[in-house]
């Protein structure tokens, strides 16, 4: 990773904690429990890896960065309520997220489902309430985008299908599948309604940045699961090991540690091949790409 591409994630990441920050409800605001469950799941924590890759198309289309803070705030509000529901005894059951007691840990289970609800309708009154594109078609279209890849078409749809695998032999073609959905299509999300901010691309080449964010997508999925059978909890922040001692299927379960590494970064190349056509506007989508590649935690 290059100073250049830390100092600008830096950058981003403080502008995106900053902004958020600045929406969620204060905790002195009634009810005063939630509203700090709420502060509690969202700030202070996460790599900000969707924001990152929101920031990096909007920079590809040289849109205006105070849309695209609000936009990358909406998937990172998406994206915490996903964390706060899955870590529910309900779905994964966990205990530790971000370094830190889960939500539903700190505080109760109502209050981390309830938490999960105000983050998710919280994304889309920010999505709604300001011009966040050049027309409002497009921006509608954005906000019915973040709607399919979050619902039962999207990342839910994709939990669902976790939830039901568990125990069971997938082909590769079927893990594909799943996490296409459940962890693909926020991270496509987040990279098209980044770019969407300014209308400079035409509908080929949002085509290809679409292609460019499902490779991403399946790469990170990749390297999460690579993650959780090679590092540690204390590294991670989550609890490790976890695929495993559910009987989970993953990508290292499927491949082994050697072919799925191979994959993550036959992925990356890819990914980088469609961003060919965009030229040095790109570099930021390849740094971001190749920090979730070679992330360690
Ligand atoms: C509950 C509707 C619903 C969906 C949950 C995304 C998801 C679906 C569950 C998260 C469980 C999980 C560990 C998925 C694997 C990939 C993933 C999303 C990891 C966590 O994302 P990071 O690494 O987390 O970006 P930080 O904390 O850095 O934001």
């Amino acid at each position: 990773m290059t100073s250049d591409f830390q100092s600008w994630a830096k950058d981003r990441q403080t502008k995106i904690e900053n902004y958020l920050e600045s929406r969620l409800p204060a905790l002195n605001f009634v009810p005063e429990r939630l509203h700090n469950a709420i502060r509690y799941s969202v700030l202070g924590g996460g790599k900000r890896v969707r924001p990152l890759l929101a920031f990096a198309a909007g920079e590809l289309v040289g849109a205006d960065s105070e849309r695209v803070t609000v936009v990358a705030a909406a998937v990172e509000l998406i994206h915490a309520y996903s964390l706060v529901h899955d870590d529910l005894p309900c779905m994964d059951n966990d205990v530790l997220r971000r370094g830190k007691p889960t939500c539903h840990i700190e505080f109760d289970e109502a209050t981390a489902l309830l938490t999960g609800d105000s983050l998710q309708t919280l994304a889309f009154e920010l999505l709604a309430e300001k011009r966040l594109a050049d027309s409002p078609e497009t921006q509608l279209s954005m906000i019915a985008q973040l709607a399919r890849a979050s619902g039962s078409r999207g990342m839910a749809g994709g939990q669902a299908f976790d939830l039901d695998s568990v125990g069971k032999t997938l082909t590769l073609p079927e893990l594909e599948f799943m996490h296409i959905h459940k962890t693909g299509a926020l991270i496509r999300a987040a990279v098209m309604l980044g770019a969407n901010c300014a209308s400079h691309l035409n509908q080929d080449q949002l085509d290809q940045l679409d292609h460019f964010a499902k490779c991403v997508g399946l790469a990170f999925q990749v390297v999460d699961d690579l993650l959780d059978a090679e590092a540690t909890t204390d590294t991670l922040g989550k609890t490790a090991g976890k695929d495993a001692d559910n009987n989970k299927p993953t990508y290292v379960s499927i491949l082994g540690i050697n072919q799925a590494r191979e994959l993550a970064e036959r992925l990356q190349h890819d990914a980088d091949q469609v961003l060919d056509s965009f030229g040095a506007s790109a570099v930021r989508l390849r740094q971001v790409t190749d920090f979730i590649v070679k992330r360690e935690f």
